[in-house]
C-alpha cells in the first residue's frame, strides 16, 4: 500500500490521520515528477493528491481512500461508533468537501494581494461563513465531531482548520472556525488534547510550514 502526496495537504493528512487512528502508519511519498507529470496523470487523471496505490490499482479522493481503509480493516479499533454517529461523521466530512472546501480553494488562490480578485474573495468569504454554520449545526463536540469517538469527521476538519489558521485567516481575515464560543471551538480544544490527534496536529503544523515555504521558494 503506497500513499502519494505531501503531508501538508489537508486531504493527504485526512488519510494519514485516519489510518493512524486504526494503527496503520502511512507515510506519504511525493510522486516522482509531481502530480502533473504524465506518469502520475496516467494513473490519476484528476492530477490531485492523495492517491493510494493498492495491488496495482490507484484510488483517488481522500474520502474514498478512508472508506477503503475502513473496508480493508473494519476489525482495527479507532473508529467505532453507532450507525447514526457514523452517518453524522460522513455528513460532516461531506459538508466540508461540498461547501467549505470549494470556498477555501477560491480564498487560497487569492492570497496574493497583487493578483487578488476582490469580488471573488468577498463572495467566497460569505459562502465560507455559511459553511461554518452548517458544520456548527452538525458537529456535536461530545467531545469529538460526531460523538464519543474520533471519526472521519475529525480527520477531515482537523488538518483543514489547521491550514486555515496559517493561511486564509491571517492573510484574508477569513473567520477562524476553531475560535469563538460555539461547538466547533470546543471540538478543536478536544482535538488538541486527544492522544492521537494532539500530537498529529503538531506534526501537521510542521508539514504545513514546509509546504508553504516550498510555495514561497517557487
Ligand atoms: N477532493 C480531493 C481534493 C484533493 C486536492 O485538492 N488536493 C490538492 C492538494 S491540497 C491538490 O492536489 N491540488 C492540485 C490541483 O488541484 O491541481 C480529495 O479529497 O482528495
Amino acid at each position: 500500500m503506497k500513499l502519494s502526496g505531501a503531508l501538508g495537504s489537508p486531504y493527504v493528512a485526512r488519510v494519514v490521520l485516519y489510518a493512524r487512528l486504526k494503527g496503520i502508519e502511512l507515510a506519504p511519498v511525493q510522486p516522482e515528477g509531481g502530480i502533473k507529470s504524465s506518469a502520475y496523470l496516467a494513473e490519476n487523471p484528476l492530477g490531485k493528491m492523495p492517491v493510494l496505490e493498492l495491488d496495482g490499482t490507484c484510488v483517488p479522493e481522500s474520502a474514498v481512500i478512508c472508506e477503503l481503509l475502513e473496508d480493508l480493516h473494519p476489525d482495527l479499533p479507532g473508529l467505532e461508533g453507532t450507525p447514526l454517529e457514523r452517518a453524522r461523521a460522513r455528513t460532516i466530512a461531506r459538508i466540508f468537501d461540498l461547501y467549505m472546501s470549494p470556498q477555501a480553494s477560491i480564498l487560497f488562490r487569492n492570497m496574493n494581494p497583487a493578483t487578488r480578485n476582490v469580488a471573488a474573495v468577498e463572495a467566497a468569504q460569505l459562502a465560507f461563513v455559511a459553511s461554518i454554520a452548517y458544520l456548527e449545526h452538525y458537529v456535536v463536540a461530545a467531545p469529538f465531531a460526531a460523538g464519543r469517538t474520533v471519526t472521519v469527521a475529525d480527520c477531515t476538519l482537523l488538518p483543514a482548520f489547521a491550514i486555515f489558521r496559517k493561511t486564509i485567516v491571517p492573510l484574508l481575515g477569513t473567520p477562524d472556525p476553531s475560535l469563538g464560543c460555539g461547538k466547533l471551538p470546543a471540538w478543536w480544544a478536544a482535538m488538541t488534547q486527544h492522544a492521537v490527534t494532539g500530537p498529529f496536529l503538531q506534526e501537521y503544523d510542521v508539514a504545513v510550514d514546509a509546504l508553504l515555504q516550498s510555495f514561497r521558494n517557487r
